[in-house]
């Protein structure tokens, strides 16, 4: 076969039609370069992130059609991302509407799938269903390597979305497959430094969402310090769910696995009661994750209190036109993972994460109504089990309702009664102000004392710190450390939390660099996650960064850093210091008012790092690990996983 140019139009009508295509496929990727945000959602990190989701997904797809059983994702020297699969691989003949390559055409059109669809090839669901020609587009150059015969070996190069030439021959292999090789594009992207662990979270869920697909990765950034995990589970969501609740105690041994499909849309759902206080529901559409819910997760909590309510009835745990079970009393400790498919998902809400497709309502709702109906009646043990986790939800709701009540009719009495301790600032446009939440009464004072007034308020906690994660909403309400945070805020907790009313914008944790301070983030992180879950999706959670360091050498003025790597750099910087001239802060105390403001507080100097709750089931692992009851594997995670520890704290 030539190595050039299979894509020559033969005739002058196909030359003229090329002519054209090309012009509105070069305008496609200008578009997509002009408004990325458009496309990918955000130039962030996340953004960034995007783009291998994306790449990936399109090997899943392959996987999912049964040609594909492994993935390898590897972030190569350069920030540069390759995606490997063992598939049928792109076909590469000529594309009947454009007299390219199949290839070219997967690269270089916008959804590919939809408008040139034929030769088998469909989009992928993908993260916002832009495909890799978005990712071709957004990238500094593509390399993509595909054998589909089991033969020839073909290559395209592509830069800024455009072929450096057509896909050509570049040698011979007996397997067939794809590789796609990106470097994101610097002029596109804010940040293009990638996160191993928040790959690693990504391409995990992925392995769960399609049992028997093995996907690695590996860091091949630092050759003195390769990464490596890969994920592999036999028992697709089953096994997300025994996942979810690792090291948590289980109400019943084994998950509830149940599944069915109508017309060309199917669904999975895997379930298993915990004897923790809280929901823990992962939706999915397409293997995209759907954080803002949707019709999926809406038929399946209808379908789940009406069956347990049904079956309460009839085993006599609840009497007809009793006091019934809410959905929150029977989703009480339940993890549980629903995965569907569908042809077109239509995605909806701030973030395009709600499935709108109703017809998956009534399809999820129905499959739940027989399946779940018909386990718990097979299984009555299980079934006692679950309706007394629900029962007890029921009690303590009850007992939460008088309680809140309680304190609602203080608060009424008095409208403006803020926390004592609570240093308020005078503006009181939440845009503007900014509360510190500040471990320890003495650096609060300092905290009090170096801020500014105008738009920095203070909080000092004291007292003994209710643990989070065992903690039920009623008990929260008695806390003495937590109660002056929902009243400072102003915005309420639990399932009455609104971000609306958050009296600030910025709130900012800080707290000692040590062993307790970090005890303390984590404990506040946890209370955020668990009650106020909409605060962390705003953004509006961040940590204070106080330095360890100061370093003063003369009459200079003083230097401040936040590691020892940091205060050497220092040190060498200033051809050295004496050893009286560095300081090491033992904690925020030490501080005085002054230094405080110039290091911690001052929006100028400050670094402050914004919490991001990007997946929501990692922070649950380490959140029910460093704080659950079982003291023996909390051990050895924080042992073992120091380093991840302290990133949690960011
Ligand atoms: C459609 C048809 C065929 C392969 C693929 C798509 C395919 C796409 C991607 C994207 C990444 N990896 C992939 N692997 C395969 C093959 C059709 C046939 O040979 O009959």
């Amino acid at each position: 076969m030539s190595e050039e140019i299979l894509n020559t139009p033969t005739s002058e009508e196909e030359k003229k039609e090329y002519g054209a295509d090309q012009i509105q496929i070069l305008e496609g990727l200008e578009a997509v370069r002009k408004r990325p945000g458009m496309y990918i959602g955000t130039t962030s990190i996340r953004g960034l992130h995007h783009l291998v989701h994306e790449i990936v997904d399109n090997a899943v797809d392959e996987a999912l059609a049964g040609f594909c059983n492994h993935i390898k994702v590897d972030i190569l020297p350069g920030e540069i991302i390759r995606v490997e699969d063992n598939g049928r691989g792109i076909p590469t003949g000529k594309h009947p509407k454009t007299g390219t390559s199949t290839v070219e055409v997967v690269y270089t059109i916008l959804h590919a799938g939809g408008k040139f669809g034929g030769d088998g090839y469909k989009v992928s669901g993908g993260l916002h269903g832009v495909g890799a020609s978005v990712v071709n587009a957004l990238s500094e150059w593509t390399e993509v390597e595909v054998c589909h015969d089991g033969t020839d070996l073909m290559k395209q190069r592509f830069e800024r979305g455009v072929p450096c030439y057509s896909l050509k021959k570049i040698g011979e292999r007996d397997y067939t497959g794809t590789t796609v090789t990106f470097k994101p594009d610097p002029e596109i992207f804010e940040e293009t430094v990638f996160e191993y662990d928040t790959l690693k979270a990504l391409l995990r869920e992925a392995a769960f969402l399609t049992a028997g697909l093995r996907i690695t990765l590996t860091d091949l950034r630092n050759p003195e310090e390769v990464e490596q995990d890969s994920f592999y589970y036999e028992g697709g969501v089953a096994s997300f769910v025994e996942y979810l609740n690792t090291n948590k105690t289980p109400v019943h041994d084994k998950v509830i696995f149940m599944k069915g499909a109508r017309d060309d849309s199917s669904v999975e759902i895997a379930i298993q009661y915990n004897d923790t206080y809280n929901e823990n529901i992962l939706s999915f559409a397409n293997n995209v994750r759907t954080t803002e819910g949707g019709m999926h997760e809406t038929g399946f909590k209808t379908a789940l209190t009406r069956v347990i309510n049904d079956y309460a009835k009839k085993k006599n745990f609840i009497k007809d036109n009793d006091k019934v079970l809410t959905g929150d009393d029977v989703r009480e400790g339940l993890a549980a993972v629903i995965s569907v498919k569908l042809r077109e998902p239509q995605f909806e809400g701030q973030t395009k994460t709600k499935l709108g497709n109703s017809e998956i309502r009534t399809l999820v709702d129905s499959m739940v109504q027989e399946k779940l109906s018909a386990f718990l009646e097979e299984n009555p043990v299980v079934g006692k089990a679950i309706l007394e986790k629900a029962v007890s939800a029921a009690r303590a709701r009850e007992a939460a309702r008088k309680a809140k009540e309680a304190t609602r009719r203080k608060s009424a009495l008095d409208s403006a009664s803020l926390p004592g301790k609570l240093a308020d600032c005078q503006d009181k446009n939440p845009e503007n102000t900014e509360i510190y939440i500040v471990e320890g009464d003495s650096a609060g004072g300092s905290a009090k004392q170096g801020r500014d007034r105008k738009y920095q308020a203070i909080l000092p906690l004291w007292g003994k710190m209710l643990n989070v994660e065992k903690a039920r909403v009623d008990r929260i309400f008695g806390n003495d450390r937590l109660a002056p945070i929902i009243t400072a805020l102003g915005a309420g907790v639990g399932s009455e939390f609104d971000v609306e009313k958050v009296r600030y914008h910025k709130v900012i944790i800080m707290a000692d660099a040590d062993v307790d301070g970090s005890h303390i983030r984590c404990l506040l992180l946890t209370f955020f996650f668990r009650f106020m879950k909409p605060l962390i999706e705003a953004g509006y959670v961040y940590i204070a960064q106080p330095p360890l360091y100061k370093i003063q050498k003369g009459k200079l003025p003083p230097r401040y850093a936040f590691d020892e790597k940091a205060m050497q750099e220092i040190v060498e910087e200033l051809g050295g210091v004496p050893e009286d001239g560095i300081q090491r802060y033992k904690g925020l105390g030490e501080m005085n008012p002054e230094q405080l403001w110039e290091t911690t507080m001052d929006p100028a100097n400050r670094t402050i790092l914004k919490v991001e709750m990007a997946d929501a089931a990692a922070a649950d692992e380490a959140f029910t690990l460093l704080m659950g009851d079982m003291v023996g594997p909390r051990r050895e995670y924080i042992e073992k996983h120091a380093k991840y520890v302290t990133n949690l704290d960011i």
